[in-house]
This record gives C-alpha cells, sequence and structure tokens, in this order.
C-alpha cells in the first residue's frame, strides 16, 4: 500500500481524490455501508477535511433509498456506497428505481484489485455487467489516473438530460493508487439538477400554442419531471391563462398545490378515481408534461382514449414522445423553460378561470372518501389514517409511501397543501421496503420539516433494521405501519380477479411498536378508532424517532375504490 510519506506532495491516493471529486461537486453527505474493499475510501474519509457527512445504515439497499429520497427532495446528487460482491447485489434496486424515476444519483462500489481480477477471489463479481441495464451510465475503473475524469463523467451524466443513476466501481489497487493532484476538479454545478435546461424547438413550441389556443377543454397530465424541472410556476400560470384542470401522476404530486381549483389530483390505476379519470376523458387536448404516460397513468393506454384527444407531449427525453400515444406535437425540453416558453407565446390569452368541473368531480371523491375516513368501525379503515394524518400535518410536512395500500391510498386522498416535492412513492418499481430509508433521506434534505413514512407490515418486515438507524441518529421520523397479518393488495387482487382462492398472501400478527421500541424507537400501537387522532399527534410531536402501529381493515374487505383499482 502507497503511504502519504512515499508519494510525491502532487499527487493523491484514488481514495483521497474520489472524496475531493465528491466535495468539489458539492456533495454534503454519503449514505453507505463498509466492507474490507472499502477500507482505503473510508480511511479517506475518516483523514480528510471535507465536511461531508457519512450515515451508516444497516443494508446497503437502504443507503441506495436514502440517497432517493435525499434526491428527490434536494434536487441534488444522493450519493451512496458500499462494499464489492454482497454489498454490489443489496445496493442495486435503489439505482434501479432511482434511474427509472429519473432521480440523480450516484453509487459507488468498491471493488477487488484490478490484479486479484480472475483468480477466484472473494467478492469478485462484474459489475460493469451487472449495473449496466439499471443505470443511465456507469463505469468501472482500471486505473487511478482515469478517476477524476470518471466522476466528473458521471455527475454530468446523472445531472443534464433526463436525470438517472449512474454507478461507478472503485477497485481496490486504484484506490491506493497515484492521482494528480491538479486534476482533481470538478463543477458544483453538476451536483444539482437540471444542471442545463435544454430549450424545445421554437417551431414546436408556436405549434403547441396553437393547439393550445384552439382547444376547448385542453387538461394537463404532469409527472415528476415537472417537479424535478421545478416548473410549479410556469405551470400554475399557462393552467389559469388557459382555465386548465391539471391532473398529475403519483410522481407529479407536488407540480401544483392539491389546494388549488384547477388541480384534478392523482389519475390513472393506482390512486386515481371515476370522478377524476371522467376530467380526462372529457378533454379534447392532454398536455403531458414531464410524464410517460405509462400504464399506471393512463390505465394501459384507455385513459387518455387514444385517437380521441389531440396530444402535446413535452419532456426532456426524446424517446419518450409517441411511445405510449400519437402525439400532434412533441417538445423536447427542459418543462420549466418549455412552459415558460408557451406562456410568452400565448401572451395574449387570459381565460377567466372556471373550475366548475373539477370542483364537482374533487366533491363528489372526497364525499365517498369523508364517509370512510369518519367511520368508526373495527378494524380502522385506511381512509381514516389518510385523514387522520392530513389534518394533522403541516402543509410542508414530506410524506413517503410505500406499494400497497399506502401508495393509491395516500396518492389519491392526501392532498398536497403546497407546491414541490412533498409527497412521494416508488412508482418504478414499488419494490416493498423502500418507505422507512427514503424518508431518512428526505429529513437529511429537509430537517427543518417533518418526514413521515407509511408502510404496510409487508413493507415494513424488508426494512425494520433501518429502524437501528433512525434510533443512532435520533431522526425526527414518524412511521406509520398499516397493519393487517397479509400481502393485502396480492389478497385484494385474488379476491376480485381470482374468486376468493386465497393463496400465499397472509403472514402472523406482528407487533410492530413492540420491535420500533426494542430498537430504541418510541411507539404506539392503536386499535380503536378514537385513539388514532391522539396518538398521531402525540408520535408526530415526538423529539426523536417514532412509529405507530395502526390495526387495519384487510384490503379485501375494502370495497370501492380498492376493486377499481385492481381490476
Ligand atoms: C419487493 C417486492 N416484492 C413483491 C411485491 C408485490 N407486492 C405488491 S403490493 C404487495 C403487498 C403489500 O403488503 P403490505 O406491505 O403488507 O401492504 P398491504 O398491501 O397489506 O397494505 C406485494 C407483495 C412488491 N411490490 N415488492
Amino acid at each position: 500500500m502507497t503511504t502519504s510519506s512515499e508519494r510525491p506532495a502532487d499527487t493523491l491516493t484514488g481514495a483521497e481524490a474520489a472524496v475531493e471529486l465528491l466535495k468539489a461537486h458539492g456533495v454534503e453527505i454519503i449514505f453507505g455501508l463498509c466492507g474490507d474493499t472499502s477500507l482505503p475510501f473510508y480511511d479517506a474519509l475518516a483523514r480528510l477535511p471535507h465536511g461531508m457527512r457519512h450515515i451508516l445504515t444497516r443494508d446497503e439497499r437502504s443507503a441506495a433509498y436514502m440517497a432517493d429520497g435525499y434526491a428527490r427532495v434536494s434536487g441534488k446528487v444522493g450519493v451512496c456506497e458500499g462494499p464489492s460482491g454482497g454489498g454490489v447485489t443489496y445496493i442495486l434496486p435503489g439505482l434501479a428505481e432511482a434511474n427509472e424515476s429519473s432521480v440523480p444519483l450516484l453509487c459507488i462500489n468498491s471493488d477487488i484489485s484490478v490484479t486479484a481480477r480472475g483468480r477466484y477471489t472473494l467478492t469478485e463479481l462484474d459489475q460493469g455487467a451487472l449495473m449496466r441495464p439499471v443505470t443511465k451510465w456507469n463505469a468501472v475503473l482500471d486505473r487511478a489516473e482515469d478517476l477524476p475524469r470518471t466522476f466528473r463523467a458521471a455527475f454530468k451524466e446523472i445531472t443534464t438530460g433526463r436525470p438517472g443513476a449512474a454507478h461507478i466501481a472503485l477497485p481496490f489497487d486504484v484506490q491506493n493508487g497515484a492521482v494528480d493532484r491538479a486534476e482533481v476538479w470538478g463543477d458544483q454545478a453538476y451536483g444539482r439538477c437540471p444542471a442545463e435546461r435544454v430549450a424545445p424547438d421554437s417551431d414546436c413550441v408556436e405549434r403547441a400554442a396553437r393547439l393550445l389556443r384552439d382547444a376547448a377543454s385542453p387538461v394537463f397530465i404532469c409527472g415528476g419531471g415537472a417537479v424535478i424541472s421545478g416548473a410549479e410556476a410556469e405551470l400554475l400560470e399557462l393552467a389559469e391563462r388557459l382555465s386548465a384542470p391539471v391532473a398529475t401522476t403519483i410522481s407529479g404530486k407536488g407540480s401544483i398545490s392539491e389546494e388549488h381549483p384547477l388541480a384534478v389530483g392523482v389519475v390513472g390505476s393506482n390512486g386515481g378515481t371515476p370522478e377524476t379519470r371522467a376530467l380526462v376523458d372529457q378533454a379534447d387536448l392532454i398536455i403531458f408534461v414531464g410524464c410517460r404516460a405509462g400504464s399506471v397513468t393512463t390505465e394501459r393506454s384507455r385513459h387518455p382514449v387514444p385517437g380521441k384527444c389531440k396530444v402535446i407531449h413535452l419532456d426532456v427525453d426524446p424517446a419518450v414522445p409517441g411511445v405510449t400515444y400519437p402525439v400532434d406535437v412533441p417538445l423536447i425540453g427542459d418543462a420549466k423553460l418549455a412552459l415558460y416558453m408557451l406562456n410568452e407565446a400565448l401572451a395574449n390569452v387570459k381565460r377567466p378561470i372556471d373550475a366548475s368541473r373539477v370542483e364537482a368531480a374533487k366533491e363528489q371523491k372526497f364525499a365517498k372518501f369523508q364517509a370512510l375516513a369518519e367511520s368508526t368501525d373495527k378494524p380502522i379503515k385506511p381512509e381514516r389514517v389518510v385523514a387522520e394524518l392530513s389534518r394533522t400535518l403541516d402543509p410542508d410536512a414530506i410524506v413517503v409511501a410505500d406499494a400497497g395500500t399506502p401508495c393509491p391510498y395516500f396518492s389519491a386522498y392526501y392532498p398536497v397543501r403546497g407546491s414541490g416535492r412533498r409527497f412521494f412513492s416508488n412508482r418504478a418499481h414499488g419494490a416493498l421496503g423502500y418507505s422507512m430509508a427514503a424518508a431518512m433521506g428526505t429529513h437529511f434534505a429537509r430537517p427543518e420539516v417533518k418526514s413521515v413514512s407509511v408502510m404496510g407490515d409487508g413493507s415494513f418486515g424488508f426494512t425494520c433494521g433501518e429502524l437501528e438507524t433512525a434510533a443512532r441518529y435520533q431522526l425526527p421520523i414518524t412511521f406509520i405501519v398499516i397493519a393487517n397479518a397479509s400481502y393485502g393488495w396480492i389478497k385484494a387482487g385474488q379476491k376480485s380477479g381470482y374468486g376468493q382462492r386465497y393463496f400465499a398472501v397472509d403472514f402472523a400478527v406482528t407487533d410492530h411498536a413492540a420491535v420500533a421500541s426494542a430498537f430504541g424507537v418510541k411507539s404506539w400501537r392503536v386499535v380503536e378508532p378514537s385513539e388514532l387522532g391522539k396518538a398521531l399527534k402525540e408520535a408526530l410531536n415526538h423529539a426523536g424517532p417514532s412509529l405507530v402501529d395502526i390495526v387495519c381493515q384487510p384490503l379485501h374487505e375494502a370495497k370501492a375504490p380498492v376493486s377499481e383499482w385492481i381490476a
């Protein structure tokens, strides 16, 4: 091993250079888990005065999910790290989710030495081949001297065009190799998304403006891209100018305050309702903004009905428009910039705002919800959990929902009050066990606001070891467990589509509050509907980590809207 005293003064070790390059790109925090091949990197983190925080996790999957949650809320590149072998296979799910969800994320795994390759070395794995399909860009370093340009390329790939995940494999001997100090520099601009905004073709903007001017009932459907781009103000201006309803995907929640009269809420098969669907079906022009118009949002290309309305599709990724719908005008570029240009082109249009159809649809939707939310039936209905939390949480709180009950129920019935990222779920893959770690990541991005994770008991089982991390760092996060002793969403599917032949979907009742207490997390277990509000309030006000275990109505016993979502 090279020691600093043996090295020329104008060089750094590869590990030191990696630390300096992260810092040079504005990184503030790294989430990760140690391993043998990471020792030089950890030692550089320990020795150098870099000012970055390292959060030690209990599972590499969580490290990636924390970096993801941090990135979604801060707009900065989330950084996670882990060792070779198992550390690579365990961190991979977080990369797949972040990449598909266009979340800016950098993952570094240490690797066996270049000189040890092909010799049955413990933890040897083709990291390049493994990570290629789940990242936007990846590299395996062979030489220390390539390290600076590799890190710079990674940050640039992550934060330009469609944001995504990048992976770097950092071999042990590369960490100990020599890097020219003069090469170790970076541009902080590439540490945040979007680093460069690209404008759409001005001809297309004119054509789109014409369609918008001529449309009788245009409707926006906004995806995560609108929030990533920070296009909320431009979107609001355009929607108000046209008096056009704004619907969102699950990831697009936060494009507009859902208290705004023109805000429809979430559409699609995981949180949409018949009322919101009707608004989409009545449109004569749909404008997709930063949204892939995929199977969930469009209910497998059925709403809107293809060919029944005109389509403008705005996305930063040229590959997206035209995949699921014929497009009248594609707008390839940054959402904020493109919407700004549309506002300019339509400067002389100012329709009086008529939100009556949206208001009527929302009234109907929430009337049904309210009846269930006020129910005093036991077990507690999930609607009651959503309503109590909506009542209790500050508008700027951040809620992260797992798949299962939480995602569709909160997507549909938890209105975000204000724009920007206040709610999200791992919509790309919906892997259970995401929200606990992702909520921890959001806390590090915005420590001044309350972060809440909502999960089913199935999800809890995937992730509960991370409660120790929450306790160790005393993170003031509230974890909500919607407990029904089953993989409820799937069980509901067996009810609605397979003649109630329930197979391999039930598990035993767990006292999640007791588990949390054992980890040092303050907890409540709620069985009585009347006690829910008080428990939630106490948990949310607790200074450290808290968990509320709520014994809930099993999903297969619920009626609408679950049957609608599962169908
Ligand atoms: C890693 C992973 N495995 C399997 C699934 C398929 N799946 C979707 S929802 C669900 C059930 C979720 O159960 P739970 O977390 O208890 O929530 P509930 O549906 O009961 O509210 C399953 C197994 C998944 N989304 N992720």
